[in-house]
């Protein structure tokens, strides 16, 4: 049960490409078809692509690509250090205030002065009646692959600022986590009060997190409490929560805005590959897997296309609008998640059904899912593949934002050599 993700990923692909005839898949140093039960393993020779390394669907805490800033890193600290500043759930506090710059009405702010802020048995407490989890891919604005898709659990924020008892004067809250107390280091996100207090378009609420695939959030993730917002990029998703501002402010403060990132924007949906054939033999057809990012806008088809280098390309189509893509196969969801030590985790999370476990849609917005397809044979020469998506309102990536700072949608693109 090591790698469940790579088994799916074998199975699932082994099954579609079983179906179209491609018995010789196995022997053309296509790594998800080897190494799966009865097959003769990975071959030695040395013109195949490595295989990349997967993960479970749901990533476990440890294999997340770790994102954060600090000097030194939070989650690097020792033991005593954490207990110290508030970093294990024995010692850990919250702060619910209004911002002194651009004040709230608030009657109840939480702090530390009056011995109000709130602790961890505390939100464990609020969580007994309101806590909820969803499936979600972290992912980094400025890197474009997921860092790790999970199960994140907590307290929806909107919890915590109903307990200050605002009155006036409230249109957004920003916050921010440890930072060795050094204004220097602090990072710090924010969202309009909208986004708090209403779930638009069924998204989850904004929490937060204290669990991560059904175990406490580790130190490295944010540990013990951070922010998750479901629809944004990891920007906006704060660890090391310790202090919540309730502001009249009426725009955005991030840390990100600083590195002329857009602050605003929701996880993009995009196609990438995750294995071609090393060595593609002239017209034998040629195998292709990948995943793809679901973001907001969802996700209707993956489409590929492969070009000829020799080939003229039609001038001012810079996003390939007017290419032959065809559809490759959106691959259902896998029978074993992965990571999660107790797959009933599922039968309470937003999104699955609560008899089955399983998802209520599918592909499932703001997680990933799985493609393959398979491409009729080419004569020797140099190629191009591209993969794509549409969105679920039909609109082809990089859909209306082609911009990098708002987050990576762009079209893909793979050298693919066809030689005898
Ligand atoms: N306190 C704090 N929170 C933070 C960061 C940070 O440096 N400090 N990095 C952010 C960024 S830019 C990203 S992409 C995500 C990454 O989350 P991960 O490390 O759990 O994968 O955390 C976010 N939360
Ligand atoms: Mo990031």
């Amino acid at each position: 049960m090591k790698n469940n993700f790579l088994f799916e990923h074998q199975e699932l692909t082994r099954r579609y490409f079983l179906r179209l005839g491609v018995v010789g898949a196995a022997t053309m140093g296509f790594w998800p078809l080897s190494g799966a039960p009865g097959d003769p393993g990975p071959e030695a020779s040395g013109n195949h692509l490595a295989p990349p390394d997967l993960e479970p669907y749901f990533t476990p805490q440890d294999k997340f690509r770790d994102v954060s800033r600090g000097k030194p890193l939070p989650h690097s600290l020792p033991d005593d250090k954490k207990r110290e500043v508030g970093l294990t759930r024995e010692t850990w506090k919250l702060e619910v205030i209004s911002d002194p710059d651009r004040p709230a009405s608030i009657r109840n702010p939480l702090t530390k002065k009056d011995g109000t802020a709130l602790d961890f048995p505390g939100l464990l407490k609020l969580g007994e009646k309101h806590s909820v989890r969803f499936a979600k891919s972290m992912t980094c604005l400025n890197i474009g692959c997921p860092l790790g898709t999970g199960i994140w659990e907590g307290v929806p924020l909107r919890e915590l600022v109903w307990l200050t008892q605002p009155r006036e004067n409230l249109r957004r809250v920003f916050y921010h986590g440890y930072h060795n107390d050094d204004p220097q280091q602090m990072f710090r996100s924010s969202l309009p009060i909208d986004r708090v207090l209403e779930d638009p378009f069924d998204l989850p609420p904004v929490i937060l997190c204290y669990k991560l695939n059904g175990q406490w959030l580790e130190s490295e993730r944010g540990g013990p409490v951070r922010m998750v917002v479901p629809e944004a990029y990891g920007f906006k998703s704060i660890k090391w929560l310790t202090r919540i501002l309730l502001t009249n402010l009426y725009h955005a403060n991030d840390t990100y805005a600083d590195g002329n990132n857009d602050v605003d924007s929701a996880l993009k949906t995009f196609a990438a590959t995750l294995s071609v054939p090393g060595n593609v033999k002239p017209n034998q057809p040629i195998p292709i897997t990948g995943y793809a990012q679901v973001g907001i806008s969802g996700l209707s088809k993956v489409q590929i296309w492969i070009q000829s280098n020799a080939a003229q390309r039609p001038p001012r189509d810079k996003y390939f609008a007017t290419a032959p893509w065809t559809d490759a196969q959106i691959l259902p969801p896998p029978k074993h998640w992965g990571a999660l030590a107790d797959e009933r985790i599922l039968k309470s999370t937003i999104g699955f059904d609560p008899a089955t476990g399983q998802p209520l849609a599918w592909p499932m917005r703001l997680t990933r899912v799985h493609w393959a397809a398979l491409l009729p044979g080419l004569p020797p020469g140099e190629y191009t593949l591209r993969s794509r998506t549409i969105d679920g309102k039909g609109v082809a990536q990089p859909l209306p934002r082609p911009f990098q700072k708002s987050g990576h949608s762009a079209i893909e693109s793979v050298d693919i050599t066809v030689k005898a």
